[in-house]
C-alpha cells in the first residue's frame, strides 16, 4: 500500500488542533502506521527542506518550524500521496481550497498547519530523515 509523511506544524500545535487533524485523517480512511512528537532542529530541516535552504525565507521558516515540538506521522492509503495533498490544499492557507487542513488550520503560507510528501520518492526520504526508517 501507498505511503505518504505528513507533519502537524509548530502553529496547529499550538492552536490544539492535532485532536481534530487525527480525526480527519481517520475519516478520511488513511491509516496512521507510524506517529512521533519530536522538537526539530536546523539540521533536520535542511535535510528535509534541502531545495529551500538558498531561499530567502529559509530562516523564517526554520524559526517557525522550531518554535514548539511537531507531530509527525506515516499515513497508508491507495494513492496516498496525492490524496493527502488534495485534502490539505495548496502552501498558502490564504489560497487553500475551502475545507481543506490548510484553510481550516492554517494562516498563510509559512504557517500553513501541516506538511504532506509531494511524492513517493520524497515521503521514502522524508520517512527516513524523521523517523530513521
Ligand atoms: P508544500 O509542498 O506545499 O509544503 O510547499 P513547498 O515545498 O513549496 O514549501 C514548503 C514550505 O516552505 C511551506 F510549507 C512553507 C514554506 N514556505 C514559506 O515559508 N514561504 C514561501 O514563500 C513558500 C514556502
Amino acid at each position: 500500500m501507498e505511503q505518504t509523511f505528513f507533519i502537524v506544524k509548530p502553529d496547529a500545535m499550538q492552536h490544539n488542533k492535532l485532536g481534530e487533524i487525527i480525526t480527519i485523517i481517520e475519516k478520511n480512511n488513511f491509516k496512521i502506521v507510524g506517529l512521533k512528537m519530536i522538537k526539530a532542529n536546523e539540521e533536520l530541516l535542511k535535510l528535509h527542506y534541502k531545495e529551500l535552504v538558498n531561499k530567502d525565507f529559509f530562516p523564517k521558516l526554520v524559526s517557525f518550524m522550531t518554535e514548539t515540538p511537531v507531530v509527525v506521522g506515516i499515513l497508508e492509503k491507495e494513492n496516498a500521496v496525492a490524496e493527502w495533498r488534495k485534502l490539505i490544499g495548496v502552501t498558502n492557507s490564504l489560497e487553500a481550497e475551502k475545507g481543506t487542513i490548510r484553510n481550516l488550520f492554517g494562516t498563510d503560507k509559512t504557517r500553513n498547519a501541516v506538511h504532506g510528501s509531494a511524492s513517493v520518492e520524497e515521503a521514502k526520504n522524508e520517512i527516513k530523515i524523521w523517523l530513521n526508517k
